[in-house]
């Protein structure tokens, strides 16, 4: 049984869940509220999410999706194996750890749950990418290659939710009408809202 640690507000376990129910892997949520022992174990970065699946432990959310399309659906176009797809998915993998989440997610940490120690800069990094990132989206339906790819699942989260951290996505069309083609993916799930949600 795959067991996924996590949080239904983090744009980082979404993109597992995502995956997840995009491959219909069955799998236990099990919802952390900080940096336990039984997570430090595990994470000793006591990061989330985690993914256990028959004895392997697995931090990194970029990590994990590789991880379950290799194990469980190899040859998948959400992971193309030619180099320069490779490449282009692995851009977008370092963007969504990178530009992603020093610019909107760290907007929207800000905002939600009062940290203090993200950049000062968030909000102007948010619109650098999302420019950069509308006209991409202008030219190709999805990020890294015509179809989508885990570059997608991983950019979709902290993207779709910007507005919480105060980043409206009203003067990027293109993205909004990406968000929507993934929207419309057989298996898709949503990050809740905050306000709909008790964090945990
Ligand atoms: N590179 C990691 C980052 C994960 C991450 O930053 N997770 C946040 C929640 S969204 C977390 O666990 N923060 C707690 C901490 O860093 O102590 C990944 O992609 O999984």
């Amino acid at each position: 049984m795959i067991i996924l640690y996590g949080t239904l507000l983090s744009g980082h376990v979404h993109r597992v869940r995502l995956l997840l129910s995009i491959l219909k892997l069955d799998y236990q949520f099990e919802a952390v509220s900080g940096p336990s022992s039984e997570l430090l174990g595990m994470n000793p970065l006591g990061q989330i999410p985690i993914l256990k699946d028959n004895g392997i432990i697995l931090s990194d959310s970029n990590a994990i999706m590789v991880y379950l399309v290799k194990r469980y659906a190899p040859g998948s176009s959400l992971l193309p194996q030619d180099p320069v797809p490779a490449a282009h998915v692995q851009r977008w993998l370092s963007i969504a750890t990178g530009e992603l989440r020093q610019g909107p997610a760290a907007a929207r940490m800000v905002c939600l749950f009062h940290k203090e120690n993200e950049p000062a800069n968030a909000k102007e990094q948010s619109h650098a990418l999302f420019t950069f990132m509308n006209t991409h989206l202008g030219q190709q339906e999805f990020l890294a290659t015509p179809h989508p790819t885990l570059a997608d699942l991983a950019c979709y989260a902290y993207t779709a939710r910007a507005p919480e951290g105060g980043i409206s996505l009203e003067n990027y069309l293109h993205i909004q009408e990406w968000l929507k083609r993934i929207e419309a993916l057989p298996g898709f799930v949503s990050m809740p809202w905050a306000k709909d949600v008790n964090p945990v």
